[in-house]
């Protein structure tokens, strides 16, 4: 039996009533933040998610300015990537040294036992929870192995990537074994990160519209089944969230994860309508937050008089941008807050 008052985000999960809806921000723990460009001028991207006690702070910044109800582990979803003897800079996003293009390149890669995987990541996420009041629920996550394969294939990101695409056709049994690789990899490492504390865990599966629906089918939903049900074997709550994918939301609907997270390109009450079983996540432009406060509030609002309450965290529909002002983060905290249901 669940605690009887939980965190409001765990009840969400479950669909159960909730006084209001739970709130957290994808990239809660980013750029928008003075505080955060001001650690970012002493120490680098890597140097913040390399150090745990650091990882920690940086997880909590958000939460000392707004009552966010989920804080996440702030690192990124290639840290794990250092256990396979993969070597990436940032530049912002990731930029692998050597892409993975033939067989060479997979049977390379180590087999890392379970402690190796982003110990840091683990030590932050224990850290984070020590520090946490118990009503807020810490956040575990992970790529997606398509979504990791994307940068280990194309070596950065890139619009359409169109070299991952190619190999998608070209070498269809190396992708295989390569997402392979990355499911179970991605399955022990969210398996330790709730043994560290996570509440939950979100699997980010951000550039999971590239291939057409029967491509997805054959080459990645085998592997997104196989890391759903190692996570779901010890029965932490999944977050599966799909970017920029529309054509394939009904396919991640039948995937076994207890909320599916879409960006704003998707109606979240015909989502709703469709699969009334499943809690939701999502989904303000992130773009409206960037034009203030005024249209946020008004973004908000809607927002929540068209999606039912029930089994709904509100969030993004994609990461926060950077040059978001904080007084719009604040007028979408007082439209969740206001709401009593
Ligand atoms: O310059 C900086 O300070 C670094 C910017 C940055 C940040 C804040 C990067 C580089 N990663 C992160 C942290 C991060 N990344 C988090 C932390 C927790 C939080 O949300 O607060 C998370 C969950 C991620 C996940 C992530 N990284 C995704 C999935 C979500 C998404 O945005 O679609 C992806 C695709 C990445 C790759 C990545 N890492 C960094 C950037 C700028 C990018 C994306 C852009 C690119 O591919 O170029």
């Amino acid at each position: 039996m669940p605690p009887l008052y939980d965190k409001l985000l765990l009840r969400a999960i479950r669909r159960e009533a909730v006084p209001r809806r739970p709130l957290w921000i994808m990239r809660q723990a980013g750029r928008y933040l003075p505080e955060y460009r001001e650690f970012r001028q002493k120490h680098s991207f890597k140097e913040l998610a390399g150090d745990p006690a650091l990882a920690a702070e940086v997880t909590l910044m958000p939460l000392k300015r707004f009552p966010l109800d989920a804080a996440i582990v702030f690192a990124d979803i290639m840290s794990p990537m250092p256990a396979l003897g993969i070597e990436f800079d940032f530049d912002p996003g990731p930029v692998v040294a050597k892409p993975i293009r033939d067989a060479a390149g997979i049977e390379r890669l180590r087999h890392p036992a379970p402690a190796e995987i982003a110990p840091e990541v683990i030590e932050a996420l224990k850290l984070t929870r020590a520090a946490l009041p118990a009503s807020t629920a810490l956040l575990g996550f992970c790529g997606a192995p398509w979504t990791l394969a994307a940068y280990l294939i194309e070596g950065r990101g890139a619009k359409d990537f169109p070299t991952l695409r190619a190999f998608a056709a070209a070498e269809p049994a190396l992708l295989d074994a390569l997402l392979g690789r990355l499911s179970s990899l991605m399955g022990e490492y969210l398996l330790q990160q709730a043994a560290a504390g996570a509440d939950a865990v979100q699997i980010f599966d951000s550039w999971a519209g590239l291939l057409s629906r029967a491509s997805w089918e054959k080459l990645i939903r085998p592997h997104l089944v196989t890391l759903l049900e190692i996570v779901g074997s010890v029965g932490v709550p999944r977050i599966l969230f799909l970017q920029n994918a529309p054509h394939l939301v009904d396919a991640y609907a039948s995937l076994p994860a207890e909320v599916l997270g879409v960006d704003w390109r998707v109606e979240l009450p015909a989502l709703q309508q469709r699969y009334p079983e499943r809690a939701v996540q999502g989904n303000l432009e992130p773009a409206i937050l960037t034009a203030g406060a005024a249209p946020t509030r008004a973004a908000a609002r809607e927002l929540l008089a068209t999606t039912a309450a029930r089994g709904h965290i509100v969030n993004l529909g994609h990461g926060i941008l950077p040059q978001t002002p904080l007084a719009s983060v604040e007028a979408l905290v007082e439209v969740v807050h206001s709401e009593e249901l």
